[in-house]
């Protein structure tokens, strides 16, 4: 959830995902339902965007979970995954977000580094500053 804006901002998925499917994003992190997303509610998040990018569940993000984790929300949103799109579309995104997140360049991203992109993001998503993230603040980080 945040998924869309703490984990794969950016990519080319993030660009194909419908709106609905962006609005529960949003749904799905403000947990006390109050419209803005708190600090609190990004950290809890991030543990469970983590593991549910840890395909292989070894504590570590790769650049194989973060490919399959790709394929795998491309096809829950309908998309049809070819060997083709996978290696065009999918290898290269996962690539890019691998090199993004992995701070000391050893391939793969511990649970600080995840944590720590997470919250430079959603610092550049704040933008008023206060500390939260409005629906609005957060349905532009599209198009960034
Ligand atoms: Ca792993
Ligand atoms: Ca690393
Ligand atoms: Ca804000």
């Amino acid at each position: 959830m945040l998924r869309v804006f703490f984990g794969i901002a950016g990519t080319v998925l993030v660009t194909c995902a419908s709106y609905a499917q962006q609005t529960d994003a949003f749904l799905s992190i403000d947990r006390n339902e109050d419209g803005v997303i708190d600090s609190f509610e990004a950290d809890a998040h991030v543990d469970v965007d983590f593991s549910d990018r840890d395909v292989d569940q070894d504590g570590w993000l790769t650049l194989s979970d973060f490919e399959q984790a790709m394929v795998q929300e491309a096809r829950r949103s309908g998309a049809k995954v070819t060997s083709q799109v996978v290696s065009d579309v999918i290898r290269p995104a996962a690539r890019q977000q691998l090199q993004m997140l992995d701070h000391n360049q050893d391939g793969s991203v511990s649970k600080a580094e995840y944590r720590e992109g997470q919250a430079v993001l959603f610092k550049r998503m704040d933008r008023n500053g206060d500390g939260k993230i409005s629906r609005e603040e957060f349905d532009r980080r599209r198009g960034e």
